[in-house]
């Protein structure tokens, strides 16, 4: 008997010694320790034994039990330090590495010049309109003069939808809209996107940005425009610029003119203008003989090439994070 509780006892220190985590240490205390333990069983083995070999055997179970609880606590710090340690050495974070950084996002070179257009716009006292980029015919082009059998109306030239909507072409459409709610005085902006079905090239992508100008009100003349366009480009570029006023056609104004920088040596054409065409201004229930009219539009994307030097319009869409990363969005945020 007292041999079997001998190998029952160095049978649980040897798997004790061969465990490695804190569940078998567990495992072998309830198997040997617990209320139904195999060690805690000999015990019950006392009641069929002679009465002179009780006390002997009943201290080697204890003294056997004792040995076992003992080496199991032993046991089980050691795991437990074992894996403190390792999850310090996981956790270690190396203090002196140098920071990572925080990346922080910059306004697209469009967003940075439409914003400041808009700003000194509004400084003269016009007010932002917005529009839908999805248009009716009337809005996009009857409203604006176009005839019948203008070539913007072409197929080729408009992207039409299969209901007969079409993208607008220019944001005209918006002022258009703004005429039906609100009578003169009216001196409004319409900054946003346009769609021609350009073949896409250095200079030319199916959508564009563009802003426009419209004033209506008595007595306004086509001097009103010139000087409005003149403090414009000279507060946009910081200096008294250069401009020619040549002169040119569009449906919805008349005269028509594009206005020309003198830039880098040579004239560049920056924006066309006019005078609202009296039957635009007829079309929008305002009276032609009370009411006169100017307007102005400017692409931003071309203004954008030109601010920053970008040869090729299509970098400003690829979406490169080199590209634009380098335009200082802080410099003019809120302008
Ligand atoms: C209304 C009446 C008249 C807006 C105008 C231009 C001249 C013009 C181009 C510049 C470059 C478009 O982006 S671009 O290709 N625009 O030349 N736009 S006058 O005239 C209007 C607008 C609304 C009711």
């Amino acid at each position: 008997m007292s041999d079997d509780l001998d190998k029952l006892f160095h049978q649980a220190m040897s798997s004790l010694t061969s465990c490695q985590t804190l569940e078998l240490c567990q495992q072998i205390d309830i198997k040997y320790l617990g209320k139904k333990g195999l060690l805690t069983a000999q015990l019950r083995q006392l009641g069929q034994m002679p009465a002179e070999d009780r006390p002997a055997f009943g201290q080697k179970v204890n003294v056997h039990k004792a040995s076992l609880t003992v080496a199991l606590q032993e046991k089980k710090t050691a795991l437990e330090a074992e894996a403190i340690k390792a999850q310090i050495a996981n956790e270690r974070i190396d203090v002196t590495l140098p920071g990572r950084g925080q990346t922080t996002g910059s306004l697209h070179p469009i967003t940075i010049v439409n914003n400041r257009l808009v700003s000194l716009l509004s400084g003269f006292g016009f007010k932002v309109a917005v529009g839908p980029e999805v248009e009716d015919d009337y809005h996009n082009f009857e409203a604006l003069n176009f005839p019948a059998d203008h070539p913007a109306r072409d197929m080729q030239d408009t992207f039409f939808t299969k209901t007969g909507m079409l993208l607008r072409t220019h944001t005209s459409s918006v002022q258009i809209r703004s005429m039906e709610l609100q009578k003169p005085p009216i001196k409004i902006i319409a900054p946003g996107k346009a769609f021609r079905a350009d073949t896409i090239d250095a200079t030319h992508t199916p959508m564009f940005h563009q802003i426009e100008a419209l004033a209506v009100d008595k007595d306004l003349h086509f001097s009103d425009l010139k000087s409005l366009i003149y403090a414009l480009l000279s507060h946009y570029f910081g200096h008294e610029v250069k401009i020619r006023f040549r002169p040119s056609y569009f449906p919805f104004t008349e005269p028509s003119a594009e206005v020309d920088l003198w830039h880098n040596d040579r004239w560049l054409e920056v924006m066309g203008c006019g005078m609202v065409h009296p039957n635009v201004l007829a079309m929008s229930d305002i009276d032609p003989e009370a009411y006169t009219g100017y307007a102005f539009g400017l692409g931003i994307d071309r203004l954008t090439m030109l601010t920053y030097g970008v040869n090729d319009l299509r970098d400003l869409f690829s979406n490169d994070i080199r590209i634009l990363s380098q335009f200082p969005s802080e410099h003019w945020e809120g302008i």
